[in-house]
């Protein structure tokens, strides 16, 4: 039972600076302790290095794309080494991240992903109004996007996806999503069915699979987590989100996890870190029995 902690401190994909800061704050929170408590032997790795905005060139094209791709490798290599009874955890950092983190566990074994978010981040360089690369990771992940980044993340077959609390979707990532025939819950689908309903259909629809789960710090309602760059109203509730975390945690299917996408600067106090640590728990096996 052992877990190693990863820092990815980047806000190079995101459009609102600071959330660089989100790996700090998440090791303030005290994510260690609440792991060792639950009897894990934590390794923290430290910080992947990732250049600061102010020291890069502008840059034509897409923002940021080679740092980001260069880091993101990095990240890759890093979680691929780890020791096969090693469950990693990746802190962010803007959630392009996850094309590094997911590409490295992928290169490890085959992997089922839960994408918990409220946005899809299904977007390519054509369909993006923002042109941020925190908008596109699935995509690339998937196979679609930039062929420097498809090339060095594509990993995971869309059939392998699921994307649960999504509320906030460009025409372009919507349509490609359904294309790729990726299983998408949305708010809506939450409100209908139930978190745990979703929760046991994405583990059926995903079966046999080790899972990564991505869990997008905007997924949470803002009132519950305000320090994040693009909150979206009508998010998960403490409980659903939860409870979701402690439904994938009983599976003992769960081998990887991101948390990202945590803004200190638009947070109140820390509470944003502190909810991202209490559902890291839950999805590590806590229980109030
Ligand atoms: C938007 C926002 N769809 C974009 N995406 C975010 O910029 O592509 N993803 N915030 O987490
Ligand atoms: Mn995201
Ligand atoms: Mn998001
Ligand atoms: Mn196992």
């Amino acid at each position: 039972r052992r877990i190693g902690v990863l820092g990815m401190p980047m806000d190079l994909g995101a459009g609102r600076r600071g959330v660089d800061m989100g790996p700090s704050a998440l090791r303030y929170a005290r994510l260690k302790d609440g792991l060792e408590a639950l009897g894990f032997a934590v390794t923290d790795l430290g910080d992947v290095d990732v250049p600061v905005a102010e020291s890069l060139p502008p840059g034509g094209g897409l923002r940021f794309l080679e740092p980001i791709r260069e880091a993101c490798l990095t990240l890759k290599e890093r979680v691929a080494a780890l020791p096969e009874d090693t469950f990693p955890i990746v802190l962010g950092g803007d959630h392009s991240l996850s094309m590094g983190s997911v590409a490295g566990v992928a290169a490890r074994k085959e992997v089922g992903v839960i994408w918990v978010d409220a946005h899809g981040d299904f977007n390519t360089p054509e369909t993006s109004p923002s042109g941020n690369i925190h908008g596109m990771p699935l995509a690339v992940l998937a196979g679609l996007g930039h062929p420097r980044l498809v090339e060095a993340f594509g990993s995971v077959d869309p059939s392998r996806i699921v994307l649960i609390g999504v509320r906030s979707l460009d025409p372009g990532e919507r349509r490609l999503l359904g294309e790729a025939g990726v299983r998408v819950y949305t708010m809506h689908e939450v409100d209908r069915l139930g978190i745990a309903r979703i929760a046991e259909e994405a583990l059926d629809h995903l079966k046999g699979l080790p899972l990564h789960v991505s869990l997008d710090a905007d997924v949470l309602d803002p009132g519950l987590a305000p320090g994040v760059g693009t909150p979206v109203p009508g998010g998960l509730t403490y409980r659903e989100a939860h409870l979701l975390m402690e439904i994938l945690a009983q599976s003992g299917r769960v081998h990887s996890l991101d948390l990202v996408e945590v803004n200190p600067i638009l947070d109140e106090k820390n509470r944003t870190a502190e909810m991202m640590v209490g559902l890291a728990l839950s999805l590590l096996g806590k229980r109030i029995l």
